[in-house]
C-alpha cells in the first residue's frame, strides 16, 4: 500500500470541481482546485454531487483518472455545515479512516504506483453515505 502524505495549507487556482454541474455555493475559504489537480468538494449531496450525477452501483461518480507513477493532487474540501464526511481511497488510503468535519479542507499528495480501478469512498456513517461509495481512481498504465 502506497503511503499518502495529507499537507496541511491554502491552495491556489481557481475553484474546479473534478467534473460536472455543481449546486455548491460559498465553498469553505481555500476549497480551490489544485493546479495540475483534482477538487472534491463533500455536501449533502454526496462527493461532487454524487447524488445528483446518479451515483450508485452501476455509476461511480466522481471518476479520477491518472497515469501511473504519476503524482496526485487532490484537495478535498467540506462544504457540508451540518456533519462530518468520510474520504478514503481503497489501497491507497484506506488504513485509517478520514473524517472531515464542516468547513474543514485537507491536501491529498500521493503516486500512483499501482493501476487498477480503485474505489473511493466515505468510511464514516454520513445520511449521504449511499451516494459517497461509488467515486472511483481510475490509474491508467
Ligand atoms: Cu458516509
Amino acid at each position: 500500500m502506497a503511503s499518502l502524505l495529507v499537507l496541511a495549507g491554502g491552495l491556489n487556482s481557481s475553484q474546479a470541481a473534478v467534473s460536472g454541474p455543481t449546486t455548491l455555493v460559498g465553498l469553505p475559504p481555500g476549497c480551490s482546485k489544485p493546479s495540475g489537480g483534482y477538487l472534491v468538494v463533500m455536501s449533502s449531496y454526496g462527493y461532487n454531487d454524487s447524488e445528483l450525477e446518479g451515483a450508485g452501483p452501476s455509476k461511480a461518480w466522481p471518476v479520477i483518472t491518472v497515469t501511473q507513477n504519476t503524482t496526485v493532487n487532490i484537495t478535498v474540501c467540506n462544504a457540508d455545515t451540518v456533519q462530518a464526511h468520510g474520504f478514503q481511497i481503497q489501497d491507497y488510503f484506506d488504513s485509517n479512516i478520514v473524517a472531515l468535519v464542516p468547513g474543514q479542507i485537507i491536501h491529498v499528495s500521493f503516486t500512483a504506483t499501482k493501476a487498477g480501478t480503485f474505489r473511493i469512498y466515505c468510511a464514516i456513517f454520513c445520511t449521504i453515505h449511499p451516494f459517497m461509495v461509488y467515486g472511483e481512481l481510475q490509474v491508467k498504465p
